[in-house]
C-alpha cells in the first residue's frame, strides 16, 4: 500500500465507474476513502487449522487431466435442433471462465450432422479444380510443412441471435453469447498448399467441403485463403478435438464460424461462388426490405461483459471489477468503453495485454456500486474505427427478421438486490 486515492477524483463516468489507472498502476488494494477492492475477511492473529487434505498424501498422477470435481458445474449448454439427428449447438459458459483462451473441452460446437468418427490414417484432403496439378494430403504429409500458430476467436454467425427476439432472454451470458470461443490454433498456411497446386488465373473462389454426413460446404474467396487462412491441426497445443474438426479443419480468422469447414476433405478452385446449401438457404442476412445479404463473412466489432451478468449476483455495495471480452473479425481492439448508467456516460476500460488481431481481448473496469439500480454496458471500437452498435441502431439497419451477425451492445441491469438481468437498453 503506497498511495491512497480519493475515489471521488477517480470517477470517470456516471454511477460509479472508476479510472482504469486503478488497475494499471496501483496495487489496487486500497482505493481510498475507506473503499477496499479486496473481499478478504479480517481475522484475529491465530494459526490456521490443519485441513483433512493435509493429513495424508493425495491421489496419484493421471494420464490425462480433468477439472476439479468442485467445478463440475462449469459445462457447455447443449441444445439440439428438433427432429434433426446430429444437428445442434453447445455454448461456451463464458460467465464461468476468465482470461481469453477457451479450454478445448468447453469450445462451443455447431454440427449440422453430428461428429464423424474419422480415422486420421484414412482421411485425405484433395485440392483440385482450376489448378495446374491436383494434390492430396494426409495428416502426416501436412505435418511436413512449416506451421503457423495464432490465437484467434471463432464465432458462429448465429451467436447472440437470441437478443434480437422481442423479449430479452433471461439466460446466463454463455447461453446468449457462447457460440464463440478463442484458441491457439496451429496449422499449415493455405497459401503454401495452393501455391504448390498452382491456381490457374481468373479463378477467385474455392469450394471447401467437409467429411461429415452433411458434407457441409462453403465458397471461400481465394484472396482470404492466400492471406491468413490455415489448415488447423492443433488447438491449444493438442490435436483438434473430434467435435472441432479432427483431424483437420479450415480456419479463416475473423470469418463467420460456418465458413470454417470442419473435417475438411476437399478444396476445389473455381471461378465463382458455388451457391451451396449453407450459403443460400441459411447464413444469409434478411434485411428490412425483404432482400437478403449473402456471402457476409467477417464477424464485426463486438464486446460483452461476462461478469457481472445474469446469475452472477452482486453481494453488497462496494468496488467491483466489471470484466468481459472484446473482439473484431477485422483486426485488433483499439478501445473498450463501459457504461453503468445505461449508455448515458462511458468510461474507458483497461485492456489486458497482448491485444491480438481477430482474437479475444479481456477488458476490466473498476466500478464502485452504490447499491442502487444500474445498467452495465460495454462498447468496443476496433482498429478500423468501427464502433459496436446499440441494439436499437442494429435493428434499424438490419431489421429483426434474421438472427445472424448480431454484434449489438449487451445491457445487464443490476437491481438494488444485486440480481442481474438481461435488458434491452
Ligand atoms: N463439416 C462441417 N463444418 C462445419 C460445421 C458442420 O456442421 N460441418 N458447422 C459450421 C458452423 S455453423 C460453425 S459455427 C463452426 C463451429 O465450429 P466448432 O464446432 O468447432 O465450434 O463450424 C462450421 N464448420
Ligand atoms: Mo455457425
Amino acid at each position: 500500500m503506497t498511495k491512497t486515492t480519493n475515489p471521488a477524483h477517480e470517477v470517470v463516468a456516471g454511477n460509479g465507474l472508476l479510472h482504469r489507472r486503478l488497475f494499471l498502476t496501483q496495487g489496487a488494494a486500497v482505493v481510498g476513502g475507506g473503499l477496499s477492492l479486496l473481499a478478504a475477511q479480517p481475522v484475529d492473529a491465530e494459526p490456521l487449522a490443519v485441513p483433512p487434505w493435509m493429513k495424508a498424501p493425495g491421489t496419484h498422477m493421471s494420464a490425462y487431466g480433468s477439472p476439479s470435481k468442485y467445478e463440475a458445474a462449469t459445462q457447455r449448454f447443449v441444445g439440439g435442433t428438433p427432429n434433426v439427428v446430429g444437428s445442434g449447438v453447445s455454448f461456451t459458459p463464458h460467465h464461468k471462465l476468465h482470461g481469453t483462451i477457451t479450454p478445448n473441452s468447453l469450445h462451443f460446437e455447431r454440427h449440422h450432422s453430428g461428429v464423424p468418427d474419422i480415422d486420421p490414417a484414412a482421411h485425405k484432403l484433395l485440392i483440385h479444380g482450376a489448378v495446374r496439378r491436383s494434390l492430396t494430403f494426409t495428416v502426416d504429409s501436412l505435418l511436413r510443412y512449416p506451421t503457423v500458430t495464432r490465437i484467434q476467436f471463432l464465432e458462429c454467425a448465429g451467436n447472440s441471435g437470441g437478443n434480437l427476439s422481442p423479449m430479452p432472454p433471461q439466460a446466463p451470458c454463455g447461453m446468449i453469447h457462447g457460440l464463440m470461443s478463442c484458441s491457439e490454433w496451429t496449422g499449415v498456411p493455405l497459401a503454401l498448399l495452393l501455391e504448390e497446386a498452382g491456381v490457374e488465373k481468373g479463378n477467385e473462389w474455392v469450394l471447401a467441403e467437409g467429411a461429415d454426413a452433411a458434407a457441409m460446404s462453403r465458397s471461400v474467396p481465394l484472396k482470404k485463403l492466400m492471406d491468413d487462412a490455415m489448415i488447423a491441426l492443433y488447438q491449444n497445443g493438442e490435436r483438434l478435438r473430434p467435435e472441432n474438426g479432427y483431424p483437420m479443419r479450415l480456419f479463416l480468422p475473423g470469418y463467420e464460424g460456418n465458413m470454417n469447414v470442419k473435417w475438411l476433405r476437399r478444396l476445389k478452385v473455381v471461378n465463382a461462388p458455388t451457391m451451396t446449401r449453407d450459403e443460400t438457404s441459411h447464413y444469409t442476412d434478411v434485411l428490412l426490405n425483404g432482400k437478403a445479404l449473402i456471402l457476409t463473412y467477417p464477424m464485426e466489432v463486438k464486446s460483452v461483459i461476462t461478469s457481472p451478468s445474469t446469475g452472477l449476483a452482486l453481494k453488497g455495495a462496494g468496488v467491483y471489477e466489471v470484466t468481459g471480452l472484446a473482439w473484431s473479425g477485422l483486426g485488433k481492439i483499439r478501445r473498450v468503453e463501459v457504461s453503468a448508467d445505461g449508455g448515458k456516460t462511458w468510461g474507458q476500460a483497461a485492456l489486458n495485454e497482448p491485444v491480438l488481431s481477430k482474437s479475444f481481448t479481456r477488458f476490466r473496469m473498476a466500478w464502485h456500486w452504490s447499491g442502487g439500480p444500474a445498467t452495465l454496458m460495454s462498447r468496443a471500437i476496433d482498429e478500423t474505427g468501427a464502433v459496436q452498435p446499440t441494439r436499437a441502431s442494429f435493428i434499424v439497419e438490419r431489421g429483426e427478421r434474421q438472427n445472424y451477425h448480431n454484434n449489438s451492445i449487451q445491457a445487464w441491469a443490476v437491481a438494488a438486490s444485486g440480481e442481474v438481468s438481461n435488458v434491452y437498453a
